[in-house]
């Protein structure tokens, strides 16, 4: 039996919707806290397959999912590129900026440093029932680069845009670093077990749009061509958040066998090919507040999706203050729709 989620990102149309959440793993869970506690560093946190393994299979023990995503984190890849990098308590992630050209010539990716990684993903593999698809990631060039460049989150990303105006070649030979490692990474996940890939372009939006093509379309491409090269027949979802009118040109330039919808895309008139799977898109908010808007919205979503192959997702990540039970209603609300 194909498990759902692969048989839609296959392109089928199922009549409930396969379910999985960005962040599905994470702080709203009191369990994750319980064990994040014991784990003061977040980076070793991701690093440890035990218990990187224990919080994957956290959500799927406590919900109807048909997915599991790989606990890790985008930034691990510049971590393995060799770059600083840290999460300041209640700050987030802080990376050593790069300066110039020089120290993107100084990035060395050492694949050894993530083998932790694909242990995580080896002992998830062995403890997941049969319906349920283990979902591999990494962040998208563009993504990781603002990181790498502006050295934080919480930025409106001058500083890597205007990286990308005034030194194209330097800016074009950090794509490429990070497409290797990107590939690289992803194929290892692919070996170790991963059953469907997400590229996480989470600051598509701040893109220009001259620079499009060379930032997300072009390198997202390379990236699926090198990954399909070794596993022909694994699928990969583009989740490019912001994207707005990109969205189709995005689809049919990368060859991802799916994309990810933001809260703010009309996911149903989304001018797709037909077996382009699509995914998304209820607004986190309505995950937080719960209750009837949250249900009402859902249903919504679920009709207007009918007979295309949709998988049912939020338009990010689930956030942190959500109160776990409206997941359970959530996740009940589609299954009964
Ligand atoms: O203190 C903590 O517990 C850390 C919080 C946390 C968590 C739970 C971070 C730091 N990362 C994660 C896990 C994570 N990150 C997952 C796990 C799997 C799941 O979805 O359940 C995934 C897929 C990510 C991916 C990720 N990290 C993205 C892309 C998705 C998105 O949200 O847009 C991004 C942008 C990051 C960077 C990052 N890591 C952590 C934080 C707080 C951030 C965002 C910082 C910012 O606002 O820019």
């Amino acid at each position: 039996m194909v498990k759902k989620l692969l048989s839609v990102l296959g392109g089928e149309a199922a009549s409930v919707p396969p379910i999985w959440l960005m962040r599905q793993a994470g702080r709203y869970l009191p369990e994750y806290r319980a064990l994040r506690a014991k784990a003061p560093d977040f980076v070793q946190f991701c690093l440890n397959p035990e218990l990187a393994a224990e919080v994957t299979l956290q959500p799927v023990k406590r919900f109807d999912l048909d997915a599991a995503i790989l606990f890790a984190d985008i930034l691990l890849i510049p971590h393995a590129l060799g770059q600083k990098l840290w999460f300041a308590e209640g700050e987030g992630p802080r990376l050593e900026p790069l300066r110039d050209a020089k120290d993107i010539a100084a990035l060395r990716y050492d694949g050894e440093k993530l083998a932790p990684v694909m242990q995580t993903i080896r002992a998830v593999r062995g403890a997941l029932d049969h319906g349920t698809t283990l979902i591999g990631f990494a962040g998208a060039p563009w993504t990781v680069a603002t990181y790498m460049i502006e050295g934080r989150g919480g930025t409106d990303h001058e500083t890597i845009r205007r990286w990308a105006w005034e030194q194209p070649e330097s800016f074009a030979r950090l794509m490429d670093v990070l497409v290797e490692a990107t590939s690289a990474y992803l194929i290892a996940q692919a070996d170790a077990g991963a059953e469907a890939l997400q590229l996480f372009e989470s600051w598509a939006g701040t893109v220009p749009a001259d620079l499009f093509e060379r930032a997300v379309l072009a390198p997202t491409a390379r990236i699926v061509r090198a990954v399909k090269a070794t596993h022909p027949a694994i699928p990969i979802i583009g989740f490019p958040r912001g994207a707005g009118s990109w969205l189709p040109r995005y689809a049919e330039e990368t060859k991802v066998n799916g994309v990810g919808v933001d809260q703010m895309t009309d996911i149903a008139s989304l001018a797709l090919s037909p077996r382009t799977a699509r995914q998304g898109n209820l607004d986190p908010v309505l995950l937080l507040q719960g209750g009837e808007a949250m249900r009402a919205e859902a249903k919504r979503l679920v009709a207007g999706m009918r007979g295309k192959p949709f998988i049912f997702n939020l338009g990010h990540g689930v956030m942190q203050p959500t109160p776990p039970e409206h997941v359970a209603d959530l996740i009940a609300t589609i299954r009964a729709a």
